[in-house]
């Protein structure tokens, strides 16, 4: 691969661990680019070039994808059910980057592009009952992805295809499945699941409570993909020569409940569960199946839930512990 590489979204989760990637190969010109001011990225490095910008407009697009070979989008408003559900205007604006940033790169000749969409854009009629068969790619269609959020993700799909199909830009596409890890939102309404049940328990402990609150019954099942295998898969897809959509998802399919008792089992801590069935659920069941990433890519996941869990919960507690009261990594609302 030649030496420059943009990421957008590179002040988030997956897009900061991926900025790392590179920078630990080395040999690369990284430039990163965030709506978020930079001292609230969630890493960032002095050997990178680092731009603050809002990437729903066309000129900053233009400005970061100059002189660039390579650039992925990991860039969109997003966060857990208790913010998709309550955002969706905001999450479906996220289709102005990827719009924005394909009609750059296609105007920079850029060689390859890759966009991260999301498991939200599977039927919802599949993901009706707990333990469900995992989502293959062709479970998208016929189309009833999550309102709002799922919806830009699916359209963004359709748009990549399409400059690949009209103007020969190079696309890749991955659907991540609940991406979970150190150095990711854990509080302040965007968590996901993992990093929320890991910040309950801690503060259940450290402040000697008993119980924490879970939202819906518990019984609602999903997989979750540590971070370190989802950049794995990420390059494993990026790098192939196959430019249709693929799982970069977890097959290990847990309930809600299991994974709080897996992580009270980490805390050495148990807690009663007051489940409240008013909060976001989202769907009954999601998994993923992995038979095409397998078969055509010979890449599957390896971090088992409760060993991520393990670096995910110690992270999250030493967070907690150290007491940093305005984290950049539990910021509601990112303007
Ligand atoms: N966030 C959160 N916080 N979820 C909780 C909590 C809590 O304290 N307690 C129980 N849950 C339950 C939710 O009700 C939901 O049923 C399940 O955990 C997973 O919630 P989640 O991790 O917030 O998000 P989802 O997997 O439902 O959906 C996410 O899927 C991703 C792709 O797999 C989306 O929010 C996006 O982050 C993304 O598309």
């Amino acid at each position: 691969m030649s030496k420059n590489i943009l990421i957008c979204g590179a002040g988030g989760f997956i897009g900061g661990h991926l900025v790392n990637y590179f920078r630990n190969i080395g040999n690369f010109n990284i430039v990163c680019a965030d709506i978020k001011p930079i001292e609230y990225w969630f890493q960032n490095f002095e050997d990178t070039s680092n731009f603050s910008l809002d990437l729903k407009e066309y000129e900053n697009c233009l400005k970061v994808t100059k002189s660039v070979d390579y650039v992925f989008n990991m860039a969109c408003n997003m966060g857990g059910m208790g913010f998709i559900e309550n955002n969706k205007a905001e999450c479906m604006l996220s289709v102005l980057i990827n719009t924005n940033l394909l009609r750059a790169c296609k105007l920079h000749n850029i060689k390859k592009y890759f966009f991260s969409s999301s498991a939200c854009v599977y039927n919802g009629q599949k993901q009706k009952k707990t333990f469900v068969d995992g989502l293959k790619e062709t479970d998208s269609y016929p189309a009833e992805p999550e309102d709002g959020y799922g919806w830009e993700k699916l359209f963004s799909e359709r748009m990549c295809r399409h400059f690949t199909e009209d103007f020969k830009l190079d696309t890749r596409v991955v659907r991540y499945h609940n991406i979970y890890g150190p150095l990711g939102t854990y509080d302040g309404g965007r968590e996901k699941a993992p990093a929320a049940i890991c910040r309950k328990i801690i503060k259940a402990k450290l402040n000697k409570e008993n119980s924490i609150e879970v939202w819906g019954d518990g019984e609602q099942t999903r997989s979750f993909l540590y971070i370190d295998d989802c950049i794995q898969g990420t390059i494993k897809v990026f790098e192939s020569e196959f430019n249709e959509v693929f799982n970069v998802g977890s097959d290990e399919q847990v309930s809600i409940n299991q994974m709080i008792n897996i992580i009270e089992e980490i805390a050495q801590y148990e807690v009663k569960k007051n489940y409240d069935l008013s909060k976001p659920k989202g769907v009954r069941g999601r998994s993923s199946d992995n038979t095409l990433v397998k078969n055509k890519l010979d890449w599957l996941p390896s971090i088992k839930l409760k060993s991520g869990l393990e670096k995910t919960y110690a992270w999250i507690y030493n967070q907690i512990k150290s007491g940093t009261n305005v984290s950049k990594f539990s910021r509601s609302n990112l303007k």
